[in-house]
C-alpha cells in the first residue's frame, strides 16, 4: 500500500489568536513536522477564500459568526471572515516545515458555495483535483491531520473514503472548533463508524 499525509489547513487564522481559533491547534504544529520525513508523500489544503465569501457572517446582514442559515439550498454555518486569499492568516503556520511539503490544494475559492472537504465542495459540484493527484501517483492510503477535527478534517476524511482511499486519522494530530461541547469527539466517532481508522503519531514514527 503506498500512503500519503494529509495535512488539513494548518494555517494561521485556525491557531490561538486566530480569526477562526481553534483551542490548541498550535499543538499540532510539531507533529506535523515530524511526521512529514515518515511519508513518501506530504500534501497541505489551504481554506482560500475571496474577501467576500458568502461563508463569512459579515455578507449576511443581521447575522453573527456561528449563526445557521442557508446558502443554495444547503445548510451553512456563518464564520467570522478568515482565510482570505494572499492574508497571512491564510498563510501556513509560521512553525509549519513547509519545506515537507510536496503537492498544496486550496479550497473555497468560489465565493458562493464553502468547501470543507480537501476534495469537494460542501455540495460536491466540483472536484478540487486532489483524488486523482493521488490516484495518479498511486496512493491508495491517506493519513489525515490537521484542522478543524469537526469541520475540515472530518470531511475530508469522510470523503478520503467514499472516494476509496484507505483512510486513517491521527487523532493526536488534531483539534476541533467545538462549537458545540462534544463536536469533536462525535466527529471522531463518525468517523470511525464510517470506516475510517484511528491512529496515534507516535505509533507511526515508531514504525517509520
Ligand atoms: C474550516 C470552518 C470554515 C476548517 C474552514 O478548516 O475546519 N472551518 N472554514
Ligand atoms: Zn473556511
Amino acid at each position: 500500500m503506498k500512503s500519503a499525509l494529509l495535512l488539513v489547513d494548518i494555517q494561521n487564522d485556525f491557531l490561538p489568536g486566530g480569526a477562526l481559533a481553534v483551542a490548541e491547534g498550535d499543538a499540532i504544529v510539531p507533529i506535523a513536522n515530524r511526521l512529514m520525513p515518515v511519508f513518501d508523500h506530504v500534501i497541505a489544503s489551504q481554506d482560500w477564500h475571496p474577501p467576500h465569501h458568502l461563508s463569512f457572517a459579515a455578507e449576511h446582514d443581521g447575522f453573527e459568526p456561528f449563526q445557521l442559515t442557508e446558502l443554495d439550498g444547503l445548510q451553512q454555518i456563518l464564520w467570522p471572515v478568515h482565510c482570505v486569499q494572499g492574508t497571512p492568516g491564510a498563510g501556513f503556520a509560521s512553525a509549519l516545515d513547509v519545506a515537507g511539503i510536496d503537492h498544496v490544494v486550496r479550497k473555497g475559492s468560489n465565493p458562493r458555495i464553502d468547501s470543507y472537504s480537501a476534495f469537494y465542495d460542501n455540495d460536491h459540484r466540483q472536484a478540487t483535483g486532489l483524488t486523482e493527484h493521488l490516484r495518479e501517483r498511486g496512493i491508495d492510503a491517506l493519513f489525515v491531520a490537521g484542522l478543524a477535527a469537526d469541520v475540515c478534517v472530518k470531511f475530508t476524511a469522510l470523503d478520503a473514503l467514499a472516494d476509496g482511499f484507505d483512510t486513517t486519522l491521527i487523532v493526536d494530530a488534531t483539534r476541533g472548533v467545538d462549537m458545540q461541547e462534544g463536536d469533536t469527539d462525535a466527529a471522531i466517532q463518525a468517523m470511525r463508524q464510517a470506516g475510517v481508522r484511528l491512529a496515534d503519531s507516535h505509533d507511526l514514527l515508531a514504525a517509520g
